[in-house]
């Protein structure tokens, strides 16, 4: 044991990789099926919001783009499970327990689509987030997460242009669809920035998490470098943040903002977000609907395998 703890220690020194079938300890077995699943679910319950405006988009151009984008967060979720069933989770079960409310899914998902501008800033704004959150995870230390956030990370890429290139003709129309913009950044904004977790202060699993080099940076520091990426591409758009703190600061050579509604954040994590109790309800129903493609395709799986036998 002390032997397989050591060799576990020497393999993330050396940067280097865990693979499916070295030992390791509980924890970090632990650790990971509980982020990679909240990452899955994340994908899976984030197809709902964008969803909503697919049989509304206004071109068959911003149609064929949404249904894309919609398809790759399925197939996002679909690699994340699978790595989690590298570490010996059975995904029916993970869906269980998203279902019974015993494992998260991002905050985000849980505000609502209100308007066609909420399509553009999701991919700019959510998206821009998840790609500052996840391209470190592209180097995490369990080798079958990495490899998968290599691919999901520039599906995210082309994600967060489609946002940037939408919000861009939105902004050359009329004043009427400025205002649709301005009004969705005003929105999305500050959860946006409470993707990123709770504050450095307050994140039990951060610490542990960067020791075992799962995580690479704290959930504060990639916060920040959001924020520094996203002032200046706000203002090529020509829209404002809405955050009157917002101000460079040359000495520490950052962008300063104002603070974050926490209680907000612990509110959405707790169950009543706007659309938490829509998004389980929509969620179980898919699944419950779904029952029977599961069934036919381990009929199917059964027979096949009786075949080769
Ligand atoms: N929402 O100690 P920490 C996407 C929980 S992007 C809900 O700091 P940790 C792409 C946390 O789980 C979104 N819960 O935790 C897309 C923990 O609870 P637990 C998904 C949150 O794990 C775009 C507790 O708070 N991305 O889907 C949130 O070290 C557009 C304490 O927090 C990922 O999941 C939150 N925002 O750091 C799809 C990335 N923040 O489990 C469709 C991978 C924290 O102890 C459309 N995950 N919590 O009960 C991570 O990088 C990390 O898990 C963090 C949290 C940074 C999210």
């Amino acid at each position: 044991m002390d032997d397989l703890q050591a060799q576990f220690d020497a393999t993330i020194a050396a940067d280097q990789r865990i693979e499916p079938r070295d030992w390791m300890p509980e924890g970090y077995r632990r650790t990971l099926i509980r982020q990679i699943a909240q990452h899955a679910h994340s994908e899976i319950i984030g197809m709902q919001p964008e969803g909503n405006w697919i049989l509304r988009a206004p071109t068959l151009r911003r149609k064929a783009i949404l249904l894309a984008k919609v398809q790759d967060e399925a197939g996002h979720g679909l690699y994340l499970y699978s790595a989690a069933e590298t570490l010996g989770a059975d995904r029916a079960e993970l869906t269980e327990l998203l279902l019974a409310g015993k494992q998260k899914y991002s905050s985000i998902f849980n505000y609502p689509t209100l308007s066609y501008a909420d399509v553009g800033v999701i991919g700019w704004l959510v998206d821009g987030a998840a790609i500052c959150n996840q391209v470190p995870l592209c180097r995490c230390s369990y080798g079958p997460y990495a490899r998968a956030m290599i691919r999901i990370c520039k599906e995210e890429s082309f994600h967060q242009r489609q946002g940037y290139e939408l919000l861009m003709a939105m902004m050359q129309g009329t004043d009427e669809q400025r205002a649709m913009v301005q009004e969705s950044v005003n929105r999305w904004w500050w959860p946006s920035l409470m993707m990123f977790g709770p504050p450095d202060s307050d994140s039990p699993n951060t610490q542990q998490s960067m020791a075992w080099k799962i995580k690479r940076h704290s959930n504060d520091e990639l916060r920040q470098r959001f924020v520094d990426m996203t002032v200046p591409q706000a203002e090529a758009l020509g829209v404002t943040l809405p955050d009157p703190d917002l101000r460079w600061n040359p000495e520490r050579g950052h962008y300063d903002f104002g603070e974050i509604d926490w209680s907000e954040f612990k509110a959405v994590l707790a169950g009543a977000g706007p659309c938490n109790a829509q998004r389980l309800a929509h969620r179980r129903r898919a699944h419950e609907n779904g029952a029977w493609v599961r069934e036919a395709a381990a009929a199917y799986a059964e027979k096949h395998a009786r075949k080769q036998e």
